[in-house]
């Protein structure tokens, strides 16, 4: 029988939002040491990661340090019989710069990184008489990359004599994860396109919810999820898979315990205006509420409250208030660590530009109208691509990116709104 351990997602070094930077960045440590235990206990024989090992515009030596030494305490703890297989995930860096690369040299004899050759289309392979595994690492276009390479994943894996192909990857797929609206066609790969590469197990990283096994005859298709809550809104559970694969593949998923409670909540007025007041008591209670469960337990937490509906006036007089009494909350309740208000209240009177009702999606079609069908189709790409390249590159104090890279984008603006230098 073999034993793998699946693990993603870990994000070590994110540290977001920044007013509680460091218990963030403390409890991505932690749950990977968690996943790390596991796996020793487990006593697997692989372990593979599925991509964004690292957060890497925000991660400092010591996060790197930390890895290194948790992946050295698991290669210890099981007596060296190991082997763990890694892809680079969209917050790893480029293929010319990775954030794995920091891992990747100190523990070489057993960590393998596959994936960027696969990209470029080259053979690329880990074999031994078990397993045969084939890596696919990030790219904005995995639906149309995929096709170009297909041929060649089949070709090594079918020639593999090894007894379990395994194809590791960091994207969406299609009919198998719940992937969030917005995402255009092009981040989504298919189920067809996954059956046709010949692997016994499509494992991949990208979504942070842990998705049950999709069964293609043949083909499973695993998503371990997020090891801890990526964005406050994350509902989890969060966690790592056993997988025991003899005859047939029995997938366990294993919760890990996070070193911090994250909870989503919400006040939610409706359609009738309501004074401030009415607000800041059901809000208040919600948060008493909360404290009050984070006591029972012993634990500590940060709470994410949006605040939705129609106020007389004073949106952001109340989001001041609120901050106020929340600071005097956690002085006297150090069990919350700290609430994060999303304030969406519209106040009443107030008309939006564009219809309040339009999703994120149908808002940029609109705006983009006046460019014409085929310019306002690029126009969407670019809002896109700048929007992942924020999130993987602005700087954590300004929110900004580098000027030469401002440039790249503002050029490409230009050229879509017919403009030629
Ligand atoms: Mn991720």
């Amino acid at each position: 029988m073999v034993r793998i351990g699946v693990f993603s997602d870990t994000h070590i070094g994110r540290a977001v939002p920044n007013t509680v930077a460091e218990y963030r960045r403390r409890a991505f440590r932690h749950a990977f040491s968690r996943a790390i235990d596991l796996f020793i206990r487990e006593d697997v024989d692989y372990v593979i990661h599925a991509g964004d090992l690292f957060e890497r515009r925000s991660m400092t030596p010591g996060d790197s340090i930390l890895v290194k030494d948790e992946l050295q305490r698991l290669v210890d703890g099981l007596d060296g019989e190991v082997k763990i297989l890694m892809v680079r995930g969209n917050h790893d860096g480029t293929p010319e710069n990775s954030a794995l690369d920091y891992v990747k040299h100190p523990l070489a004899k057993y960590l393998e990184v596959l994936g960027d050759g696969t990209l470029r289309g080259e053979e690329e392979l880990y074999e031994d008489d078990l397993i045969a595994a084939v890596g696919f690492g990030y790219t904005p276009y995995p639906s149309p990359r995929i096709r170009e390479v297909e041929g060649v994943i089949r070709n090594i894996l079918q020639t593999s004599r090894a007894q379990f192909k395994v194809f590791i990857s960091h994207m969406f797929i299609e009919g198998h994860q719940d992937i969030p609206p917005g995402v255009p066609g092009h981040q989504i790969v298919s189920l067809e396109s996954i059956r046709r590469l010949g692997a016994d197990l499509v494992i991949s990283g990208h979504h942070h919810q842990y998705s049950p096994t999709t069964d293609l005859g043949g083909v499973k298709v695993l998503t371990p999820g997020a090891t801890e809550s990526i964005d406050l809104s994350d509902t989890g559970p969060h966690g790592a898979l056993i997988l025991n694969l003899e005859r047939t593949l029995d997938v366990q998923f294993r919760p890990i315990t996070p070193l911090y409670w994250v909870r989503s909540t919400a006040v939610e007025g409706g359609e009738t205006p309501r004074p401030r007041g009415w607000f800041k008591e059901k809000a208040l209670n919600q948060i008493r509420e909360y404290i009050k469960e984070l006591e029972g337990d012993g634990a500590k937490g940060i709470l994410r409250m949006t605040l939705r509906g129609l106020v007389e006036e004073g949106r952001y007089d109340l989001e001041l208030e609120l901050e106020n009494l929340i600071r005097e909350m956690k002085m006297e309740k150090p069990f919350l660590i700290h609430v994060e208000l999303e304030n969406s209240l519209k106040e009443k009177g107030v008309t939006p530009i564009l219809g309040g009702t339009l999703n994120r999606e149908e808002l940029l079609m609109e705006l983009f109208k006046p460019l014409g069908e085929e310019a306002r189709v690029k126009a969407m790409e670019l809002v896109e691509e700048v929007e992942l390249t924020l999130e993987e590159e602005a700087s954590t104090k300004t929110g900004l990116l580098t000027e030469s890279r401002r440039r790249e984008y503002v050029k490409r603006w230009k050229r879509i709104l017919g403009e030629t230098e």
